[in-house]
């Protein structure tokens, strides 16, 4: 199984829905017509199999025109035909409810492999892939398997990030691993060799469903196996994907980015006020003169003392979730 020679594409997150704030194209033409590019470069070029890495819808039960469009271009894509390839998933986050595998029975990706257009199973030996389906704390998993290919939603990072992640220095692989590609983590980076034909690669989500994706090149990622040896891999840019200054709504994100500015001075200025309320015992005797000192207004201190009374921590946490 290990010497198994095949050629496919690997696509990132897709995240299939009707609308996302700040964008003003339609998203759902868009990420259709870049997920159809990507099929006929699989189909053009003549490959095996296409995976998709994870996320393909953006919500577990997206709306019905959502979940038809995806049917419409793997049922009938192809010229009216399905297509020539096998077509399988590896799980997202976001293909499930709660993040958790028990809930698969419910969701729009087992729609799509009931149907028999896309394949959810745990590895190919036919083609040499372990998919690496999203677990909680999958990126501490260690994953012990001999296909060649491992294809996970996971983020698998070339550098420290604030999410969980495992390194790609701390990634342990066997000897029969080689290639560690991932989703999940949506800006990709380039191929990268970590030591002689074992290649790490995420080629970034397909959609830009955030204005950090603002600058990203959108591609897919091929990759011929000869053997159970890599022996071409490359990143193919989509020329269907519009520029992200074409598809963002500057005036929105310049907007948006005022008001987190504004969130985060108002965030310093409670910090601030519980350092001076720390060192005292009248509590809202000192948050008052806080604001009077400060110039704070009343609604804002009102909004501290609320805050600071206990529900802050709620409130102010960060939710990064890909
Ligand atoms: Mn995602």
């Amino acid at each position: 199984m290990n010497k198994v020679s095949s050629r496919g594409l690997y696509i990132g997150d897709p995240h299939f829905i009707d609308h996302i704030p700040n964008r003003k194209d339609n998203f759902l033409n868009s990420i259709s017509t870049k997920f159809q590019e990507s099929l006929e470069i699989a189909r053009n070029i003549g490959l095996d199999y296409l995976v998709i890495l994870g996320d393909l819808f953006n919500q577990c039960e997206p709306p019905a025109v959502v979940r038809n469009k995806v049917v419409e271009i793997l049922a009938k894509g192809n010229g009216g035909k399905k297509w020539p390839f096998d077509i399988f998933l590896t799980i997202g986050n976001h293909d499930l409810y709660y993040h958790s595998s028990s809930t698969l029975e419910k969701t729009a990706i087992k729609t799509l492999e009931t149907t028999g257009l896309i394949k959810i199973v745990k590895s190919s030996e036919k083609y040499g892939i372990y998919f690496g389906h999203f677990e909680h704390g999958i990126e501490k998993h260690k994953i012990n398997v001999d296909f060649p290919i491992l294809a996970m939603h996971s983020n698998i990072l070339p550098h420290k990030a604030i999410m969980d992640h495992v390194l790609i220095s701390d990634f342990s692989t066997n000897d029969n691993n080689k290639l560690v590609v991932s989703g999940h983590y949506h800006d990709g980076y380039p191929i990268m060799e970590k030591s002689p034909g074992l290649f790490f690669a995420n080629p970034g989500a397909l959609g830009r469903i955030s204005v950090t994706d603002m600058k990203r090149t959108v591609q897919v990622m091929m990759v011929e196996l000869n053997r159970g040896e890599v022996d071409n891999i490359e990143y193919i840019p989509l020329t269907s994907a519009q520029p992200g200054s074409l598809i963002f709504d500057e005036k929105i994100i310049d907007a948006k980015k005022r008001k987190e500015l504004d969130i985060s001075e108002f965030v310093k200025s409670i910090d601030s006020a519980k350092i001076i309320i720390n060192q005292k015992t009248d509590i809202l005797g000192a948050i008052k003169q806080f604001g009077i000192d400060n110039n704070i207004e009343k609604q804002i201190i009102d909004e501290a003392v609320r805050r600071i009374m206990g529900v802050a921590k709620k409130e102010i946490e960060n939710n990064d979730d890909e």
